[in-house]
């Protein structure tokens, strides 16, 4: 595909660059402003879709919407934020273009990126020490400094199911819903999966009018939202408060403006847990998850505790006696808080409407999809008009592993992550010299809030460039002892917690084949920030320098 713009140098053949950097969305964008705006830095963006926002853009499906609250889940750029306003808590898709239009005019982003541009490779070469990046349509950039920043969600993930294809009525995967949009209304949806988006758009056809089934291979342990409409004045007001609150989401766990409790679950009565929780649950979003007890997370006992709270309340709210077991299960199907939960509205009682069904593919697993629906090993043939496949993505390595990256001997990142993960500091790779990436493997990317994981990386990045360019150091690479040591460190956090016991994406066990491993750092954003620095302020340890 050509590009029509050919005025904008952006989109030459061959350019030549300070930084080139992969990816529109939070990170890129963040890092295009901080690299150009305060280094002077020659900065472009290849971005694979046609607009800004990463998964905002790529993302319309029916409900989708982000489940951490406003102010957090945006740029601390006071730039940015001083005249922007919300409308929602939770706001959805549509409003966070828009918001990504504002970025756009506030910091003149569009300039420096071309759009319709997907990498196919990427190599450094030793002898001019630049990375030469290549895109599908032919151009070529050259570049001092070569940055990753595809998100975690950038390879979809489609299961094998026999006769995928041949299906007759409308079928989208989630995060290629038409921008146009499909109308549900009195039609037969089958929804596919119940992680996060699973979640958002079975309950949002449902409220469209749809007649919704949704299969289910695990339990969402869903919480609610309590989403709030935002009022402008009282917005306007809070922003004084804005820069001591992104100070501050960067001293917890998970980049929130809350943490977990500083008290162990046992140690409180059984009164003081079943307030303690109630107060959490009012709260709604996160803090069931994220500010209850700090041992959820650790303790087989305390998790359960959690669990049979989170079963009772919900529970409550189903009155089908098997759609309350399918959906809400006595026994936990999992430890709580070790896959994502999401946060919902009204999705129970929107699947307690007798019109709609839940399928437990647990029990009895798809087995082939049909011209006209989906048939379960069960022998049931159900029919449908639309199947929406909310199954998920290659999640934090799938992106990376599937652009053509090679090191510097030509080695495929792919071939290098074959049977494990190897990074060091969740930030660059031994091979990639002057490579860094943000959100994605081995960093804080799944165990924190989007924009506070891209700013804590991307702020040490723009460290490390800056510290690079003052002393004259032309390449930085990482050694595999230190990558080794980070791979460790990596596991040991993990093993601390209960999420190895759980087979999810963040432990690569959503993808058949995939190497079962902790993919994240569970560490929290302030060790996580502590490892950094104390490579960039010890000489750059753990990384060669040239
Ligand atoms: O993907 P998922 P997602 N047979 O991998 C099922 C973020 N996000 O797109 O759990 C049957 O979580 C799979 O079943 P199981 C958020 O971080 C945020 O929902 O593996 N089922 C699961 O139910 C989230 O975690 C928002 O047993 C199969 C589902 O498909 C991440 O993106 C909104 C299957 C996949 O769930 C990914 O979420 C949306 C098979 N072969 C997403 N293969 C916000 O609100 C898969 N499944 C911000």
């Amino acid at each position: 595909a050509g590009h029509a713009d050919t005025k904008n140098e952006t989109y030459a053949q061959e350019i030549d660059v300070d930084v080139l950097i992969v990816g529109a969305g939070f990170g890129g964008v963040y890092l295009l402003h901080r690299l150009r705006d305060e280094l002077g830095l020659k900065c472009k963006i290849f971005e694979a879709g046609q607009d800004l926002g990463g998964i905002w853009h790529w993302n319309c499906y029916p409900g989708a919407r982000v489940d951490t609250q406003i102010p957090i889940y945006e740029y601390s750029f006071e730039k940015v934020w001083k005249d922007w306003t919300w409308s929602e808590k939770y706001p959805g898709y549509a409003e966070l273009r828009e918001y990504f239009k504002h970025v756009d005019k506030a910091l003149d982003v569009k300039k420096d990126v071309a759009f319709n541009s997907r990498v196919v490779h990427a190599q450094f070469d030793q002898a001019s020490k630049k990375w030469i990046v290549k895109t599908e349509d032919g151009r070529t950039a050259r570049a001092g400094y070569f940055i990753n920043a595809v998100g975690f969600a950038a390879k979809r993930h489609f299961p094998d199911w026999k006769g995928l294809d041949s299906f007759k009525g409308e079928m989208h995967h989630s995060s290629f819903w038409p921008d146009s949009g499909v109308d549900v209304k009195g039609k037969r949806v089958a929804v596919i999966g119940t992680g996060s988006t699973g979640v958002q758009i079975a309950q949002e056809t449902s409220r469209d009018g749809a007649k919704v089934t949704v299969f289910q291979r695990t339990p969402n342990l869903a919480l609610p939202m309590r989403q709030e409409k935002l009022n402008p004045e009282s917005q306007q007001a809070n922003k004084k408060n804005y820069a001591q609150l992104y100070k501050d989401r960067m001293k917890t766990f998970a980049g929130f403006p809350y943490d977990f409790a500083k008290k162990k679950t046992m140690s409180d009565t059984p009164e003081e847990r079943e307030k303690f929780y109630g107060k959490l649950w009012e709260k709604g979003g996160f803090e069931f998850w994220l500010a209850t007890y700090d041992d959820m997370l650790y303790d087989m006992e305390a998790n359960r505790q959690a669990y049979d709270y989170w079963a009772k309340k919900t529970r409550a709210r189903i009155q089908d006696p098997r759609k309350r077991d399918i959906l809400a299960p006595v026994e936990p199907p999992h430890a709580f808080g070790t896959k994502r939960p999401s946060l919902e509205q009204d999705f129970y009682e929107q699947m307690d409407k007798p019109e709609n069904e839940v399928v437990d593919i647990k029990a009895a697993p798809i087995t082939e999809i049909t011209e006209t629906g989906i048939i379960t090993a069960d022998g049931q043939h159900r029919e449908f008009d639309i199947i929406a496949l909310a199954t998920g993505f290659d999640s934090v390595t799938g992106g990376m592993k599937n652009m053509g990256l090679k090191d510097i001997n030509g080695v495929d990142l792919a071939e290098k992550w074959k049977l494990g993960t190897w990074t060091y500091l969740g930030i660059t790779c031994n091979g990639f010299p002057n490579m860094f990436f943000l959100y994605g493997a081995q960093g804080p990317t799944a165990f924190a809030n989007g924009p506070s994981a891209v700013e804590c990386q991307g702020e040490w990045i723009v460290d490390a460039i800056t510290k690079m360019r003052k002393e004259n150091v032309e390449v930085l690479e990482a050694t595999k002892e230190a990558e080794e040591a980070w791979r460790k460190k990596v596991m040991e956090e993990s093993d601390k917690t209960l999420f190895p016991g759980t087979s999810s994406w963040y432990m690569g066990a959503n993808v058949p084949g995939k190497p079962r491993e902790q993919l994240n750092f569970a560490g929290g954003l302030p060790m996580y920030t502590e490892a950094c620095y104390d490579s960039l302020d010890n000489n750059f340890k753990g990384f060669t320098t040239a």
